[in-house]
């Protein structure tokens, strides 16, 4: 029975189509290489299964994934005032966060050539009436000797959610806890053995489907 057994999400009943959604994506920059592989699982399952205009995926980053709650927050209210305004890019060319995005289109294991700031991808056009449809965190927590990790998954956890439920978008909750970087590893589909599976691909369908629930009329 285990024999074809879906590894991850099982995708939805209906068709999910992601061609009108614009989707943030803000990462860490701790534990980077395994980062950007669950990254670009997002983008994959987002584009090749649900057909998001890559033009429409923004991609942000934060040092580490404490951080990630209050980047959301914040990117979510500029893009939303940006949207307002008739902005032709809901991001503009401030370098708000001071950070390095990680945006390049390249394979999952190769780390991409990193851009200050918001990056090309932050063109995600606006002219209709909504800015992001939804948010993805991305992440990597890895246990070490002290309690730091404990404390910082719940603050995440919690503030994820939060992020989520006081503004009314989706904010999928893309982060690993993990006891060592083994698990990590496995959980990015970048295992040695190849038995594991990228969380980043369920993420960015998670994402799809749950933009739209969102925008769904009563
Ligand atoms: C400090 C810290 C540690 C020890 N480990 C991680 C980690 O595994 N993954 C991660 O994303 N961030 C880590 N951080 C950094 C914190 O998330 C945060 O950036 C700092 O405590 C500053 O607020």
């Amino acid at each position: 029975m285990l024999d074809d057994f879906h590894k991850g999400l099982e995708p939805a009943a209906v068709a999910q189509d992601g061609s009108d959604l614009r989707i943030l994506i803000v990462h860490t920059r701790w534990n980077t290489p395994i980062v950007q592989g669950l990254v670009e699982g997002a983008k994959k399952a987002m584009v090749e299964q649900h057909h998001v205009k890559p033009e429409n995926i923004v991609i942000e980053s934060v040092p580490g994934a404490y951080e990630l709650p209050f980047a959301a927050r914040k990117l979510i209210e500029i893009s939303q005032i940006r949207a307002a305004e008739g902005a032709s890019d809901l991001m503009g060319n401030v370098n708000l966060l001071d950070g390095l995005s990680m945006s390049a289109p390249n394979s999952a294991n190769k780390p991409a050539t990193p851009t200050v700031g918001s990056s090309a991808a932050a063109a995600a056009t606006t002219g209709s009436k909504q800015a992001f449809d939804a948010v993805i965190c991305i992440g990597v927590l890895i246990k070490g000797s002290t309690m730091h990790f404990e404390y910082i998954c719940e603050a995440v956890t919690q503030g994820i959610m939060r992020v989520g439920l006081d503004s009314g978008l989706p904010v999928i909750f893309g982060v690993l806890t993990c006891l060592n970087e083994e698990q990590a590893l496995s959980r990015a589909g970048m295992d040695a053995a190849g038995k594991g599976h990228n969380h980043g691909l369920d993420w960015g369908s998670g994402a799809v489907e749950m933009a739209l629930l969102k925008n769904r009329a009563l």
